[in-house]
Formats: structure tokens, C-alpha cells, sequence
């Protein structure tokens, strides 16, 4: 549905007009189903993040990223977009989009809406004409139809597999196929078709007149595809590198498209921004994150890596590199709605990657997560600590750090959900050989009592299991020690002091502590090992265990400056 907006804002005066507010912003993702449930169906809504406006300026963030919120069946939780210009009903309508645009712009809080352009949903007007208007019509030409292989067809086109498990053809009544790289519910758009191209100019302009401000874009080295035939095999396509001419991913053509999106995002003013979701190799990073294309890229190093200071250490001067060569600002995420969530990971004798749900809980209460053959025993505790520990020395580094909802509760992956209430196509398709990513959207905690912890008046549609009550945002307000009380200190005190973008990192003869210093000004110190750090004459600004006598203890983070 397409409509006149009449209530395009910017936000506050203060920053309306800074085209650079991107290069160093705290962006906190929201997963609207999961955030808070105004309307009562258990499911999160639009209203819901309306009503908890004042929260989020409370917590001192620039921006917000709303995962989809549009009209969806829910296959993969609303990454299957049946419309891509509308409010699901049950989130909510566009009038409550452009409320909750006004009410975070008048509080200085930027918007960034999902783009998910690699796939439509099943349900999408396109989808169901193509499949009404059979073979060989503009309609399939819009996704990626093909003719089966063997006696009557009856075998997919290739061998191929989805990024979710099983075959990535899906056969229709007639006979032919399409290509789904992930679900069933997601056929892949064909991006070489000039209608494809045109709507989604057309989406971004939808939204942005709404005052949208930037658009994160659904894993954005997928677009453009080779399927010329013949087609290759599964074990043919591993072999074939990843140079920009690979038939389905991180294409050198994907860029045309970009090259496009920000002719429109140009026209805007300030100009709307964007931030690539690319699993590719960092050396082709730049592309996406180049002021000609999107702008900024995520970088999911410090998400894939262990609570550890040679690697931190490592990913942090890679990537400034990197976001230098194209002109950009680095990414930092360590959670996100598709992994573990970072306090259970480094809760893990071994965290390694065990993301996107890697690995399952091998124990009812979560105690225990099996990671391939090993089981190991997660400590809570210690997940916790370092999970503060790694957010602090984030939040000290130049560039964007991307928050994700419920970290700023110290919440942990929820392991307590049975088969039966679980809803990711992750576990289904790899039938139950990991849990899938539903352990990190289960509903937050407002509150520490009610059917759903305030959030919402109904059941929610995850379970939240009864330790999530020690989370709640109601314990943790106004108490010095919890962890939404730092998460607001840190980001209150980085508006303060961030200003240029630079980092010098200074040598602490001790391979197990990182340090660094930002515009000669303030200092980030991080304890990796068990080994406290004696920090000498600096005053401590903030950190993420009490530091007494000048002794930073082990697993900690501390900003210092210079005594007065
Ligand atoms: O994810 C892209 C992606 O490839 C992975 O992170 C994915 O989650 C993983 O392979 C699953 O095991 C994006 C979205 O962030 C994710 O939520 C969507 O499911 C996916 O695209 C499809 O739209």
C-alpha cells in the first residue's frame, strides 16, 4: 500500500543537519515481535516501541535499527517481506510508523529500517502471479524459474543447498522450479530484471519520505546472480573463488545496483544512509562500504571471535584499515538476532563460532551446550563479566557500534524452548542439528512479574524462562552496579568524549591486556586474562568492574584519563 505521508520530521535541531552522524553512532537493533507488545497478542508491536520511546533515549543511542516490521507470514521471522511499503497488521500501521518516526526524531534518535532485497516472501503479489501466470511469462522472470533435470523433470535443477539446509529448488505445480537460497517461504528475485530493479528504487523513496533516515540492507552481496547454463554443480561452485565473478554471491555487478540506490539516497537531504549485510572477504569489504555504494559495511569479526587480546586486537587494526581504504568508518557488532548472544558465548570454555546458533543447549535449564562433538558447561558469571568487558572496549573504539536489544540486560541465549515452540526454518531445515537463532529473540523483560514480564499483557510468543525476571529492566534501574546502569554511563560519556576518529594503541608489556588512546584525551584499558592491571595515576571514567586502589582486576574494561 502506498500512501501520502504528511508527517516527515528529522530529528532535533541539535543534529538534523549532520550528514556525518553515521560514522560514529551507537545504533540499537530492535526485533519488533520481540521488543514490547502494546496491543496484547503477544506479539511485539510498533506501539510497544512507541511506548518505550523515553527508554531508549534513556540509554543514549543515536540510532535504532527496526528489523522487519512489515507484512509477513513469519516464515523467517519477517525477513520474508510480502510487502515491501506497508505495517504488518499485527505490528501495527503506517500512522504508528510515522508516530514512532516523530517521537525518536524529536529525541535526537535516527531511524534505520531493514531492506530484505535478495528475496521476496512467498506471499508477495509478485510470487503469487508468477506462480498463477506459469512458465515462460514476465512474471517468472522476476525470481528464478527453471526447468528440472532427469525423466520428467522431476529432479531440481542442481544439486544446490540452501544457506538454511536442504535443496535450494523448490517445484511448483506446473513442474518448474524455483531458487530459494533460503527458505522455502524466500524465492530469490531475479535483480536482472529492470521491474525488480525499479520497485525497490521505489521502496526506498517510500520510506525515506516517511524520514526514514538509513536502511540496512539484507545480506547485500546476494542480489545479482550468473545462472547462465550450464548451471554448475554444488561441488563445482565450492571450487570457484570468490572474485567478483562468482555465479551467486559477492558479484562485482551487485554494485550497479548500490550505484543506483545512492543516486536516491542522494537526493535526500541529509542524504539517507546505509549499512551492508556482506559475509564476503574483507579485501572486497570497501566495495560495499565506498561513499559511491552503500556507504558501510558490518564487520562481524569481533562477533566470530573469542573473548581474547590478540585477536581483538588484530580485528580492530584490520578493520580501520579497511574502513579506510573505502573512505568509511568501521562496524562493530558482538550480538545480533541470528547468533548466541555474546554473554553466553564467552560464558563457553571454548566460544569459538558459536554463532548462528551453532551448536545446541544439551541440557533442559541451558547449563550445558553441545559444539560439535564436545560438550561444555557454561558459566553465567563469567559470560557476563567479559560480555561487559567487550561492550566497554567497543564502545571506546572509532566507529558505529551496533547494540542489540536485551544486551544492555546482560540477557543470555534462552536454551528453554522446546522443540515444538521453536520457530526458526534453521532448525527445521537442518533438522534439529542446531536450535536455530530463536535462544537470542525470545520477548525482553520490563518487569518482574505478569504472564510475559511487562512485556505484554498476553503470553508471549517465545517463552521466557524465569530467570529473565533477574533481568528485568525494573531491577536494573537506578541500581549502581547492574548492567543497563553502565550500558548508560558508557554511552552518556562517549557522546561526551568522542570526536575525531583516531586510536593509538599504547604498549602494557602484558600480551593479555589491550590498551588504546583516543584524541590524546581518554584511554580504553582491557583485562583479557585472569591478571588484574594496575592503572596507576588516572582518573577512572567508567568500567566495567569496580576498580579499587588504581587495580583494574582481570576480565574488565576501564576508560581512564589523564588526572586533573
Ligand atoms: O542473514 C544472513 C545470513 O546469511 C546469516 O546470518 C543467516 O542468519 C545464517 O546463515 C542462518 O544460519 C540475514 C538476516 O540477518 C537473517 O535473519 C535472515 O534469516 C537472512 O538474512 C535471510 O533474509
Amino acid at each position: 500500500m502506498d500512501a501520502v505521508t504528511t508527517s516527515v520530521s528529522t530529528p532535533g535541531p541539535r543534529t538534523a543537519t549532520d550528514t556525518t552522524w553515521w560514522r560514529q553512532a551507537v545504533v540499537y537493533q530492535i526485533y519488533p515481535r520481540s521488543f514490547s507488545d502494546a496491543d496484547g497478542d503477544g506479539l511485539g508491536d510498533l506501539r510497544g516501541i512507541i511506548d518505550k520511546v523515553d527508554y531508549l533515549a534513556e540509554l543514549g543511542i543515536d540510532a535504532v535499527w527496526l528489523s522487519p516490521f512489515y507484512p509477513s507470514e513469519l516464515a523467517d521471522g519477517g525477513y520474508d517481506v510480502a510487502d515491501y511499503r506497508d505495517v504488518d497488521p499485527r505490528l501495527g500501521t503506517l500512522a504508528d510508523f510515522d508516530e514512532l518516526v516523530v517521537k525518536l526524531h524529536a529525541r535526537g534518535i535516527r531511524v534505520v529500517i531493514d531492506i530484505v532485497p535478495n528475496h521476496t516472501s512467498d506471499q508477495h503479489d509478485w510470487f503469487q502471479e508468477a506462480l498463477a501466470a506459469g512458465p515462460g511469462s514476465n512474471e517468472r522472470a522476476r525470481y528464478i524459474f527453471r526447468d528440472g533435470t532427469g525423466p520428467d523433470g522431476a529432479q531440481p535443477p542442481t544439486d544446490w543447498e540452501s544457506f538454511f539446509g536442504g535443496g535450494a529448488w523448490e517445484r511448483v505445480p506446473d513442474g518448474q522450479w524455483y531458487l530459494h537460497l533460503f527458505a522455502v517461504e524466500q524465492p530469490d528475485l531475479d535483480w536482472s530484471h529492470p521491474e525488480v530493479r525499479e520497485d525497490f528504487l521505489r521502496t526506498l523513496r517510500f520510506w525515506a519520505d516517511r524520514g526514514t533516515d538509513g536502511f540496512r540492507v539484507d545480506v547485500a552481496h546476494m542480489l545479482t546472480k550468473d545462472l547462465s547454463e550450464p548451471l554448475p554443480t554444488r561441488a563445482e561452485l565450492a571450487d570457484i573463488p570468490f572474485d567478483g565473478n562468482h555465479p551467486l554471491l559477492d558479484r562485482d555487478d551487485v554494485h550497479e545496483v548500490y550505484a543506483t540506490w545512492r543516486e536516491v539516497f542522494d537526493e535526500y537531504d541529509p542524504p539517507r544512509t546505509a549499512v551492508a549485510e556482506a559475509w564476503v572477504h574483507p579485501s572486497r569489504f570497501p566495495l560495499y562500504a565506498s561513499p559511491k555504494g552503500l556507504g558501510q559495511a558490518f564487520n562481524f569479526d569481533l562477533l566470530e571471535a573469542d573473548f581474547d587480546a590478540h585477536q581483538f586486537r588484530t580485528i580492530v587494526t584490520d578493520n580501520l584499515a579497511l574502513a579506510a581504504r573505502s573512505g568509511s568508518s568501521s562496524t562493530w557488532v558482538l550480538s545480533n538476532h541470528d547468533v548466541v548472544r555474546h554473554a553466553t558465548r564467552y560464558g563457553l570454555p571454548r566460544p569459538g563460532r558459536v554463532g548462528e546458533g551453532a551448536g545446541r543447549p544439551s541440557d533442559r535449564h541451558g547449563r550445558a551446550w553441545l559444539l560439535g562433538d564436545a560438550e561444555q558447561v557454561l558459566d553465567r558469571v563469567v559470560g557476563a563479566r567479559r560480555a561487559r568487558a567487550a561492550t566497554l572496549f567497543m564502545a571506546g573504539l572509532p566507529g558505529s557500534a551496533y547494540l542489540y536489544q536485551g544486551e544492555e540486560l546482560g540477557l543470555h541465549e534462552v536454551a528453554e524452548i522446546s522443540d515444538e515452540q521453536r520457530q526458526d526454518p534453521t532448525f527445521s531445515r537442518r533438522k534439529g542439528l542446531d536450535v536455530g537463532r530463536d535462544g537470542c529473540r525470545v520477548p525482553l523483560p520490563w518487569s518482574t512479574d505478569g504472564p510475559s514480564f511487562g512485556f505484554g499483557t498476553a503470553p508471549p510468543h517465545l517463552p521466557q524462562p524465569s530467570w529473565m525476571a533477574v533481568h528485568a529492566v525494573s531491577r536494573q534501574e537506578g541500581h549502581p552496579e547492574s548492567t543497563l546502569t553502565f550500558y548508560r554511563q558508557a554511552l552518556a560519556l562517549r557522546r561526551e568524549l568522542v570526536a575525531g576518529e583516531d586510536l593509538t594503541w599504547v604498549d602494557t608489556g602484558d600480551p593479555d591486556v589491550l590498551r588504546f588512546r583516543r584524541h590524546d584525551a581518554w584511554e580504553v584499558v582491557t583485562t583479557f586474562g585472569a591478571q588484574p592491571y594496575a592503572l596507576g595515576d588516572l582518573d577512572v571514567l567508567v568500567s566495567s568492574r569496580p576498580v579499587v586502589d588504581g587495580i583494574l582486576p582481570g576480565e574488565a574494561t576501564a576508560w581512564v584519563s589523564p588526572r586533573a
